[in-house]
């Protein structure tokens, strides 16, 4: 899916700011006429999760309802209308003028409907979206799961079940745009490498219809390129050698822009869309992950979309801060747990030189989920919605589809050997891994993925208040895990809560000082491993979660606090990332 653009052919108009809202609290709104008219006595920010906007939205998860009116101009009359959401959590219905126009389940990825029917240009329009955010166990995550099968948040509140706040509402940014009638619908652009060569491979989809000249070139090279469709053909495939090429990496985040025109018989440009890319190659060789054929080690953290009063929706002036500290505190990488990130956070990263683990939202899967097809089928489409969405950023190196979900269970191995394969499928070009948390000698999933991740808690759940202890544990564990798997690993996770402002020395459990040693210690046994690709500290932020005792408000165990303020451990990490300890030790 092709993020919205203007250009000489396209206009955009956003919709973000002050909506109309109305909780549903009965949930019979559709029944009581809300798409012709919402009976909203409030406005409401949008992209931001209504639960910190109202003090008696905090703990609302039912469905809320969103309007807003528009005026088009007459100059795009002639045109094709979508309306595009960035995300917004969890099944949402949007109606135009009081028509249905479509509806769409999943809470990080965009979704977007062609309204030109349905638009009037001799008044306002009225955009209505409703967004039901409950929980439950059929939804990607999964909340509300039966009892007996939880491991971990047993009983907390709200009973989401995954260790982040399940916020309601439109999440990232609200737009409308426009197409001509044949338009570039789908590009997506892989490379490789020959020598000095960068060879591109840009697949282009046209909307049906379309005949005339798709031309593909690509900017500040020679490379430029055209064929004529006919009638039937929505696709064409363009095949480049950029001479030279300058390979995108985080020393050098340098960005292609690739220029599809599609033009008529008599020459006149029907459609124009430009996207960006890199030249890069990603690739695991023996126990090393290759980035351009040579061997990165990732550090960094997990992180969220989260901040104050925004809950989960998107602020550029968040996304900056972040990698503004990330760059500060010598991080090269990121995972986006749990949950498939903005695009503009993706594109951020593209431009800055941030590798990122793309993550699928699938935090806990337990047996239940395995059985019959719904939830694999489920998981399978929004494998193909992310990956059709962020196939084109350089900064994705890898996918991970799933956080810590019971892979003891003998059902789960043909579940996640069947996620592995759809998802190499749509992408051969990247390596994919799941997250474990369990014994990874009893692990039957673990098999199937390119390289291993790891989320460790020795010395915080385990071994509590004895590092020592949970350090020798942690290394012993990280070597079991390569003797028995044989693959390179990267510990996604591992850290402690620390209280902002709390000091205890010796060092105690949510003490500063604590998180400071155990994340310093733990970072270097694992670097220091030869099978080891990467080590990432949980986490960046502290973020809100449900409310549950090992919760003091939030999760603790960032090394930022929740308005971005550093702790003990990012100073502590900073001065060792910095020390180029962010490298492996040389091989000899
Ligand atoms: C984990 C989860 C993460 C939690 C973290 C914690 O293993 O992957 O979502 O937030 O532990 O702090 O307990």
């Amino acid at each position: 899916m092709l993020y919205p653009q203007s250009s000489s052919s396209r206009a955009m108009i956003s919709l973000d700011g002050f909506w109309k809202f109305a909780p549903d609290v009965n949930d019979d709104g559709e029944q009581r006429g809300w798409p012709l008219q919402l009976p909203a006595d409030r406005e409401i920010g949008v992209p931001a999760s209504w639960n910190e906007q109202f003090q008696d939205l905090m703990y609302f998860f039912g469905t809320g309802w969103y309007e807003r009116e528009v005026e088009l101009s007459r100059q795009l009359r002639s045109e094709r209308i979508w309306l595009r959401v960035g995300s917004a959590n969890y099944l949402s219905t949007v109606w135009v003028n009081g028509t249905e126009v479509g509806r769409h389940e999943g809470a990080h990825l965009p979704f977007v409907f062609e309204i030109t029917d349905h638009v009037r240009w001799d008044g306002p329009n009225r955009i209505t979206i409703r967004v039901d955010a409950a929980i439950a166990a059929d939804r990607l995550p999964p909340g509300d799961v039966e009892d007996e099968q939880i491991v971990g948040f047993k009983g907390q509140y709200p009973n989401n079940y995954y260790d982040f706040f399940p916020y309601g509402g439109i999440h990232r940014s609200v737009t409308l745009f426009t197409t001509p009638l044949s338009f570039v619908s789908d590009i997506q652009i892989t490379t490789g490498i020959d020598g000095t060569d960068g060879k591109v491979k840009a697949h282009v989809g046209l909307s049906e219809g379309f005949e005339g000249a798709c031309t593909v070139s690509i900017r500040g090279t020679q490379c430029r390129s055209s064929v004529e469709i006919g009638a039937d053909g929505a696709k064409a495939v363009f095949d480049f050698t950029v001479p030279a090429a300058r390979l995108w990496c985080p020393e050098d985040p340098f960005l292609y822009e690739l220029e599809v025109r599609l033009t008529d018989g008599d020459g006149q440009v029907i459609d124009q869309y430009v996207q960006t890319f890199g030249i890069r190659t990603v690739s695991i060789r023996g126990t090393e992950l290759l980035l351009n054929g040579k061997p990165v080690f990732l550090t960094g953290f997990g992180m969220h979309e989260d901040f104050p009063v925004l809950g989960k929706g998107i602020s550029p002036a968040v996304i900056a801060k972040d990698f503004n500290l990330l760059n500060w505190i010598g991080a090269n990488s990121v995972r986006t747990s749990h949950y498939p990130y903005s695009d503009e956070f993706l594109s951020y990263a593209d431009k800055h030189g941030l590798l990122v683990i793309g993550e699928t939202p699938f935090v806990g899967f337990v047996r239940s989920h395995y059985q019959g097809t719904a939830i694999l089928n489920k998981a399978k489409r929004v494998i193909t919605e992310m990956i059709e969405r962020d196939v084109n950023h350089p900064c994705v190196i890898a996918w991970s589809l799933a956080n810590e979900g019971d892979t003891l269970a003998p059902e789960a191995d043909a579940f996640y050997e069947a996620l592995y394969s759809h998802a190499k499928s749509l992408d051969d070009t990247r390596p994919i891994t799941i997250v474990n948390c369990v014994d990874v000698e009893k692990d039957v999933a673990l098999k199937h993925y390119d390289f291993v991740s790891l989320n460790r808690y020795h010395g915080w759940y385990e071994q509590a208040g004895r590092l020592d202890e949970g350090c020798r544990i942690l290394s012993e564990k990280l070597d079991r895990c390569y003797e028995v798997l044989g693959k390179p690993v990267i510990v996604t996770e591992f850290g402690a809560d620390a209280v902002a402002g709390v000091h205890v020395d010796p060092p105690e459990v949510f003490s500063e000082e604590y998180q400071a040693e155990m994340v310093t210690r733990q970072y270097e046994i694992i670097r220091q491993k030869p099978y080891t690709i990467g080590a990432h500290v949980w986490s960046f932020a502290d973020f809100k979660t449900s409310q549950t005792p090992s919760r003091v408000v939030v999760n603790r165990k960032g090394v930022f606090t929740r308005d971005r303020q550093p702790k003990l451990s990012a100073h502590k990490l900073k001065a060792l990332w910095g020390r180029g300890s962010s490298k492996k030790p040389s091989r000899t």
